[in-house]
């Protein structure tokens, strides 16, 4: 078993930096090109065995050291009552998007039994894989959005509109969907995720101030109650440079940077808001008029996961190295996951990926 990707989210030392892909099962493999021709995406999630097959894939052939259940941020939702499609060359399409409190009411708790298809593809991998499996879920905000706008949106009006307009039902809509991710998260954990990433992708188009009124309470209350499943979990925001504090304040073990953000400043930047207790002296005084608690701060680095950018995998083998290497020497090897900043795209070449995992491998192997 390589465990050297669960070591690495445990800030433990380990013989060489772990990486894995963001989307590492897609289109840009030909093999996955093949089984879509017979199956639609929500087909290969409902048919285990060819579900367990793609999550393989990126496994066998990039020899990353971890696998992510093949699935999408969409799929959940069906558990809780809500119908999608996912529509080529435009991704989730909501039949009926969310207007009103209405709307919000239909909305049931997560469950299991409705999509119990990815429990069972999750034990049929941990029965083959070598490598830990991580299990994942959209964040409430990405999937709010989905469900407000129709689909995939630039400006988030409509959902914008309903945080200012109709706060409360926009709280009870964020409640309900931090409430069925942990559940679905809970229920990938007993299934056998070993990890879990929360993918928060269109977070980045908020104001920190409006994250911290709109969105922090929910991620804080999903967060604290992820912790009781004892896996490591990434907490992924893209395009949120100017959130990342915020992002680490709502919680995860790593947190995930995306390839617009400089990955040594987000380090300097998150390890000054993460300071730990070290140790706690109680003094009571002689006179006992008060007693005064001192506590010494030991200052933490996050563990982080990141974060070249999807499009340098188009470059030629030089600069590819250049900037791998770039990311690499800019942050100690302990408490570094690699990964790209953002999905892996559609037409990048399989044989560069796999340079790719190598070099990163190489490169700093004690
Ligand atoms: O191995 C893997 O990682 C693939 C499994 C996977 C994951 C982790 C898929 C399959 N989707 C996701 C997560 C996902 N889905 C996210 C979060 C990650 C991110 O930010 O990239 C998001 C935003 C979606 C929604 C989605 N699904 C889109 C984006 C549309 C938009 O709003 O711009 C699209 C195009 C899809 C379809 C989809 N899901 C997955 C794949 C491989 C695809 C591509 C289409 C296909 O093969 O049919």
């Amino acid at each position: 078993m390589n465990d050297t990707f669960l070591r690495a989210c445990r800030n433990e030392t380990t013989e060489y930096t772990p990486i894995w892909i963001m989307r590492q099962a897609g289109r840009y493999q030909p093999e996955y090109r093949k089984i879509r021709e017979k199956y639609s995406l929500v087909e290969i999630c409902k048919h285990p065995e060819v579900c367990a097959e793609v999550t393989l894939l990126p496994v066998q052939q990039l020899k990353v050291d971890a696998a992510i259940i093949f699935s999408d941020i969409m799929v959940p939702l069906d558990g809780m009552g809500i119908s999608f499609e996912i529509k080529e060359n435009i991704g989730p399409v909501i039949q009926n998007p969310i207007k009103s409190i209405k709307d919000i009411d239909r909305i049931h708790d997560f469950d299991a039994n409705i999509i119990n298809y990815t429990g069972t593809a999750i034990s049929m991998l941990r029965r083959e894989l070598t490598v830990p499996l991580i299990g994942f879920s959209g964040a409430p905000f990405t999937l709010a959005s989905y469900l407000i706008e129709g689909g995939p949106s630039k400006n988030f009006i409509k959902t914008k509109t309903m945080m200012y307009s109709n706060p409360d039902d926009w709280h009870l809509l964020m409640n309900k969907l931090a409430n069925g991710m942990f559940e679905y998260l809970k229920y990938q954990v007993e299934a056998g995720a070993q990890a879990l990433q929360v993918f928060d992708s269109w977070v980045g188009n908020l104001t920190p101030d409006d994250y911290t009124t709109y969105i922090l309470p929910h991620m804080k209350a999903l967060f604290i109650q992820l912790k009781t499943l004892n896996v490591p979990v990434i907490h992924f925001g893209f395009n949120a440079s100017h959130l990342l504090e915020l992002i680490q304040q709502a919680g995860g073990d790593v947190i995930g940077i995306d390839w617009k953000t400089d990955i040594k400043e987000a380090r300097e930047r998150l390890n000054d808001s993460s300071r730990v207790i070290k140790s706690t002296k109680e003094h009571t005084y002689t006179h006992k008029l008060f007693s005064m608690t001192e506590q010494e701060y030991t200052k933490t680095f996050p563990i982080l996961q990141g974060n070249l950018d999807p499009v340098v995998l188009f470059a030629p083998q030089n600069i590819i190295e250049e900037k791998t290497k770039k990311i690499l020497d800019s942050i100690p090897q302990q408490g570094h996951i690699f990964n790209l900043g953002h999905g892996i795209l559609p037409n990048t070449d399989v044989a560069k990926v796999q340079d790719l995992v190598e070099f990163v491998h190489q490169y700093k192997r004690n």
